[in-house]
């Protein structure tokens, strides 16, 4: 494949750059058989997007309201990845997270509630408030933590992933980065390490095309994120991160793939965030207004909604319906964290060490 641009000499043609990238070979639902996709899992699959989608538009108007504490970083726009990959988990699997973690959460079965009032800063939430929106984690759902580290969950994934096999107790890790994290020494370092001992491991790269202000095509070596898998002997996929039925397929056959013991699976996730890299971020680094304007007009949940209506698998008033039932349980999750008290200052040494 051919070399990245790297650092221009003159100045670049940002949006040639950009588009470049974005229009290299990707794996789309037409590419691949649904083997497994039924009425119901259709149903999960569509609310959890739902879920994620109404989570972070609440999210952005009570961070606007200066209701909700610190930092976010929305996951809008990129549901189909999460969804599409914990679809094949259980809650004995493992995931871990990244600053940009809510989708995560919700689409590995964290509670709404918790999430919300963890968010808020309340003494409900899943960490007792103390966390927030980058430190959200559920043990119990395998969810392993979001985190305020770039890169910072590769070593805790691979360390899991280990364990699980020492153990031989047939559970998965799912370890989700974004395009920035791949340029972190950690991420080959484990990449490496998952390699040479087999391990139950996918890493799935969430390809958004920025790290903060940063463009891919100025920080990365390589082409794709997907290619650099061949340096460390396991497959590597790039897929179209937008259609979440191509992200099922694909992540499917990795996951099985860990869980049958065959070893760890590269898979690139093409995609673009909705809204800045955090709210507030006026996004003044973006490449041309077109740019924004074309990815707007690809939402993942309409492709879904199209896929389901056109294989008959959903009616739209079916759809409909699930759509304002996570509109429902959203609002209760806001409530909830809204009505929930703040934690004490005595609680401020609790949770410290284990027990
Ligand atoms: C080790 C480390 N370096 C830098 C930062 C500051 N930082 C926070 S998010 C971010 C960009 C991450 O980009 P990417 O991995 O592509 O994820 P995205 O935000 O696009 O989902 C950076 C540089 C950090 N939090 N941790
Ligand atoms: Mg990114």
């Amino acid at each position: 494949m051919e070399k990245a641009k790297g650092m221009p000499k003159s100045a670049p043609n940002v949006e040639t750059l950009f588009k470049e990238l974005v229009d290299l070979e990707v794996r789309t639902s037409t590419d691949t058989a649904v083997k497994d996709l039924t009425k119901d899992k259709s149903k999960d699959m569509y609310k959890n997007m739902e879920d994620i989608r109404n989570f972070e538009e609440s999210a952005k108007r009570y961070f606007a309201a200066g209701e909700i504490p610190g930092f976010v970083h929305l996951y809008a726009g990129e549901e189909a990845i999460a969804t599409g990959v914990c679809a094949h988990l259980s809650d004995d699997d493992y995931i871990t997270s990244t600053h940009r973690g809510h989708g995560h959460c919700v689409a590995k079965g964290g509670n709404l509630k918790g999430m919300m009032a963890e968010i808020f800063g309340k003494a409900t939430g899943l960490g007792k408030g103390k966390g927030g929106s980058m430190h959200i984690a559920d043990i119990d759902k395998g969810i392993l933590g979001a985190n305020g580290m770039v890169g910072g969950g590769f070593g805790i994934a691979t360390g899991a992933a280990m364990r699980n096999k020492y153990k031989k107790n047939g559970k998965v890790v799912v370890c989700f980065f974004g395009d920035g994290a791949a340029n972190e020494g950690i991420f080959h370092e484990c990449l490496n390490m998952a390699s040479i001992w087999n391990l139950p491991i996918v890493f799935v790269n969430e390809n958004n095309f920025y790290a903060e202000a940063t463009p891919q095509w100025y920080s990365s070596s390589s082409q794709t994120i997907a290619e650099r898998a061949v340096a460390y002997n396991m497959p590597g996929v790039r897929v179209n991160g937008k259609d979440i039925v191509a992200v099922y397929e694909t992540a499917g056959e990795a996951i099985e793939r860990a869980r049958k013991g065959e070893g760890p699976t590269l898979i690139e996730c093409v995609t673009y965030r909705n809204y800045g890299h955090f709210e507030g971020d006026e996004q003044k680094y973006k490449a041309s207004s077109g740019e924004e304007k074309e990815w707007a007009d690809v939402d993942p949940l309409d492709v879904f909604r199209d896929y389901v209506i056109e294989s008959d698998l959903l009616t739209e008033e079916e759809l409909d319906d699930l759509r304002e039932e996570s509109k429902r349980d959203v609002e209760e999750a806001v409530k909830y964290a809204k009505e929930s008290p703040e934690p004490q200052p005595e609680a401020l040494h609790e949770d410290v060490f284990a027990d």
